[in-house]
C-alpha cells in the first residue's frame, strides 16, 4: 500500500429540498385543506476512522465529495426523501484542518471515532406546516435550506508508543525488523526509508506497543535539508523516542546533537519527549572504540546510553524493556481520555 499523509480534497453537503404548496383536491370534499409536505434533509458529509488503514492514498485518486441533495415535498402530506450522507473513511491518526491548513476541525484518534465536516441544509417546510386556525389555506413553502461546501486538509498522523530516531544509517530500519515482524527497506546508504513504518513489538512475549521508524534526519532537516523534518509529524504522538547513534561514525556525541538541533527547530514539544539513545552497530567496534564512543555520547545526551547491536540483537531486550516501562507509565497517567478527539461540529 503506498503511503500519503496529506490530502487537499473539496466536501459538499447536500442542499435541503423544497417545501410543497399543494391542496387536498376531492370529488365533493370541499374546502379540501393544504397538504403540501416537507422538503427532505441534505446529506452530510462525515469522516470517520477506520481500522485497516494507514494512509490517505485513497484521496489521491479522489478529491470531491458530494452528499446527496434532499427531495421536494410533495402534495398528499408527501416528505421528501433525504440525501444520503457520504463518510470518508480514514486511517485512525488523521487530523482534518481547515483550508489554511493550521486551524484543527477535527483529530480522529480512535476507531469508529467520526465527525460530521458538512450538515446538509433542512428541507423546507411545505405548506401543510403553515396551518394555522386564522390561515386555513397558506399559500407558500419554505425554500430548502442550502448544504455548505468547504476545502479541507486530511494529514495523517500515525499513533505508535515509541518512535526511533536519528541520522540516516544509524540502524533505524534495521532496529524495527528486528524487533517486529515488520520488513522495512535496509541498506548502506542514506535515506533507504522514504516514509514512516510501524511494527508491533512483543517484549518477553507479552505485552506490544506500536514502534515507528522515520526516515533520517540530517541537519537542516528543518529547513528542507535531505527529506526535510515533515515526517517528525509522525512521532509527535509518541510517548517515548528511541535515538539511535551509529557507533561507527566519527563522532556519537556530534550526531546525537545534530538531530537534538532538528527536534528542537521542529517545535511540538518533540524535544520536551522522554528519550532513550543507544549507541548502535557494537558488533562492528572494538573495547575501547565502544568505550570511548559512550563517552562522547553520554557527555552530549547528558546521561548513559545503552550499547546495542541491531544485527547480533545485543542489548535490544534493554532497550524494548525502557521503553515500555515509560509508556506504561504514560498509559497510566493517560487513562482520562484526552478531549482533543472531541467531536466538532460546525
Ligand atoms: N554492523 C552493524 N551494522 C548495522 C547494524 N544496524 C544496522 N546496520 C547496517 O547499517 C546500514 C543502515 O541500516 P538501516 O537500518 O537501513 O539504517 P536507517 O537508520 O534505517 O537509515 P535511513 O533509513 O536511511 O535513515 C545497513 O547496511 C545495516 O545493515 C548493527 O547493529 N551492526
Ligand atoms: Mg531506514
Amino acid at each position: 500500500m503506498k503511503f500519503l499523509d496529506e490530502a487537499k480534497i473539496y466536501i459538499r453537503s447536500g442542499d435541503g429540498g423544497n417545501g410543497c404548496v399543494s391542496f387536498r383536491r376531492e370529488k365533493f370534499i370541499e374546502f379540501g385543506g393544504p397538504n403540501g409536505g416537507d422538503g427532505g434533509k441534505g446529506g452530510d458529509v462525515i469522516a470517520q476512522a477506520v481500522d485497516g488503514l494507514n494512509t490517505l492514498i485513497d484521496y489521491r485518486y479522489q478529491q470531491h465529495f458530494t452528499a446527496g441533495n434532499g427531495r421536494a415535498g410533495m402534495g398528499k402530506d408527501r416528505h421528501g426523501a433525504n440525501g444520503g450522507d457520504v463518510t470518508l473513511r480514514v486511517p485512525v491518526g488523521t487530523q482534518i484542518y481547515e483550508e489554511d491548513g493550521v486551524t484543527l476541525l477535527a483529530d480522529l484518534t480512535a476507531v469508529g471515532q467520526s465527525v460530521v465536516l458538512a450538515r446538509g441544509g433542512n428541507g423546507g417546510f411545505g405548506n401543510a406546516h403553515f396551518k394555522t386556525s386564522t390561515n386555513r389555506a397558506p399559500r407558500h413553502a419554505n425554500p430548502g435550506q442550502p448544504g455548505t461546501d468547504l476545502t479541507i486538509r486530511l494529514r495523517l498522523k500515525l499513533i505508535a508508543d515509541a518512535g526511533i530516531i536519528g541520522l540516516p544509517n544509524a540502524g533505524k530500519s534495521t532496529f524495527l525488523a528486528a524487533v517486529s515482524a515488520a520488513k522495512p527497506k535496509i541498506a548502506d546508504y542514506p535515506f533507504t526509508t522514504l516514509h514512516p513504518q510501524l511494527g508491533v513489538v512483543d517484549v518477553d512475549g507479552r505485552r506490544e506497543f506500536v514502534l515507528a521508524d522515520i526516515p533520517g534526519l540530517i541537519e537542516g532537516a528543518h529547513e528542507g535539508q535531505g527529506l526535510g523534518d515533515r515526517f517528525l509529524g509522525h512521532v509527535e504522538r509518541c510517548r517515548v523516542l528511541l535515538h539511535l547513534v551509529d557507533g561507527t561514525g566519527e563522532d556519537a556525541g556530534a550526531a546525537y546533537q545534530t538531530v537534538r538541533r532538528e527536534l528542537s527547530a521542529y517545535g511540538h514539544d518533540l524535544a520536551d519527549k522522554p528519550e532513550i539513545a543507544a549507541l548502535n552497530k557494537a558488533d562492528a567496534l572494538g573495547k575501547d572504540e565502544i568505550a570511548r564512543q559512550v563517552a562522547r555520547l553520554r557527555d552530549a545526551a547528558k546521561k548513559s546510553p545503552l550499547v546495542i547491536s541491531a544485527v547480533s540483537g545485543q542489548g535490544v531486550p534493554d532497550v524494548l524493556r525502557a521503553l515500555l516501562t515509560i509508556i506504561d507509565k504514560a498509559r497510566e497517567q493517560a487513562d482520562t481520555p484526552s478531549p482533543a478527539g472531541a467531536a466538532w461540529q460546525p
